[in-house]
């Protein structure tokens, strides 16, 4: 093995490669069609086995680092290093984070009681019981009783112009348009019965959830005039949580998210963590929606948007990395190219 670095091809270096893959790359105005990935894999892919072993790697790196057939000496330090920009984001040794998002009362058998909501008590904790998270993050609907998207409180409020609800009629999951001092827009709210009060018992977490000593407890709707849908944002992207800084911090990759609403606050906090590049897994069978309507649609907007759903039998080939999907793969390479737009780099794909 290489162990010191040289401007000069190596006289002799173990090449199993008898023609160099990248000759054709070197000569000038070479066609660089789009089938030059697969057929670059398949001719380093020397076992066959979908992977790029350590081996195939360095065959790989000896004939694209070299000078008329003969391989340029790399360091240790500096395989290594390209090693690490391929495998920039983790894909080989993911930091996983599991966000449980809502399970409090309110949602469960309060005021905004979802349907079998009580059924994901226990698969959360078979999953926490089951599998070593690095981070463990539980999310709570936090609102002070004033809170605008509460139905009793429409009328604290300047109703905007545009608003086709008016205060005296705005009934539950109306969609009401608030005036709100100091800002030019009128600010769209649903209107809910009032929820997840600060310290009351229907803002507590349901007695059964298992609660993971050193897990991370993410407040999010707690200013008055604004709700907050994501557990990053709130839903008018003016202020963040934590959560991003906290999962950063951590070198998280990989966000697996379950709990309360899969069509509302799941469904946010999930694409959210998609926005901000983190490979994202929404845990199905451990969610519940408040509309049932519009629980195939929100799966949907989360798997276009580059998120993953999956059962919770899936979850041990996806978390043992025995299941590897591309649709998620993709989207950590695509954040790996500079968390650059998706058609931004698909253009750059097509015309390269
Ligand atoms: C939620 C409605 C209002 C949720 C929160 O957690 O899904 N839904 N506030
Ligand atoms: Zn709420």
């Amino acid at each position: 093995m290489a162990t010191h670095n040289s401007s000069q091809p190596a006289d002799s270096r173990v090449n199993d490669f008898p023609q160099n893959f990248f000759d054709k790359y070197r000569k000038s105005g070479a066609t660089r069609d789009g089938g030059k990935m697969q057929e670059c894999f398949r001719t380093f892919d020397t076992d066959r086995d979908g992977y790029l072993n350590t081996l195939e790697f360095d065959g790989l790196l000896s004939q694209l680092f070299s000078k008329r057939g003969k391989p340029y000496l790399l360091t240790d330090s500096q395989r290594t290093e390209l090693f690490n920009l391929v495998d920039s984001n983790k894909i080989l040794d993911p930091v996983t984070a599991l966000i449980i998002v809502d399970v409090q009362n309110d949602f469960i058998s309060g005021s905004l009681a979802i349907q079998e909501g009580e059924l994901i008590v226990s698969p959360i904790n078979n999953i926490l019981d089951t599998y070593k998270f690095d981070l463990v993050v539980y999310t709570l609907d936090w609102h002070p009783h004033d809170h605008i998207s509460f139905v009793e409180n429409v009328k604290k409020r300047e109703i905007d112009p545009a608003s086709k609800v008016k205060a005296e009629h705005a009934k539950v999951q109306d969609e009401v348009i608030f005036r709100i001092p100091g800002y030019e827009e009128g600010r769209i709210q649903t209107v809910w019965p009032r929820h997840c009060v600060q310290n009351t018992e229907g803002a507590k977490l349901h007695k059964d959830l298992k609660l993971l000593n050193n897990a991370l407890y993410i407040n999010k709707g707690t200013d008055p005039d604004i709700d907050s849908y994501s557990a990053f944002w709130d839903n008018g992207k003016l202020r963040q949580t934590q959560l991003e800084a906290e999962l950063r911090k951590r070198k998280v990759t990989d966000v697996y998210v379950c709990g309360l609403a899969i069509d509302i606050c799941v469904r946010f906090t999930s694409l959210d963590s998609i926005a901000h590049g983190f490979r994202t897994i929404l845990i199905d069978s451990a969610c519940k929606g408040v509309d049932q309507q519009s629980v195939e649609p929100s799966r949907e907007q989360i798997r276009k948007s580059g998120g993953l759903c999956i059962d919770i039998c899936e979850m041990g080939d996806i978390y043992s990395l025995v299941d590897r999907r591309p649709e998620i793969g993709l989207h950590a390479a695509r954040t790996a190219l500079g968390g650059k737009k998706c058609d931004e780099i698909e253009r750059r794909v097509i015309t390269q």
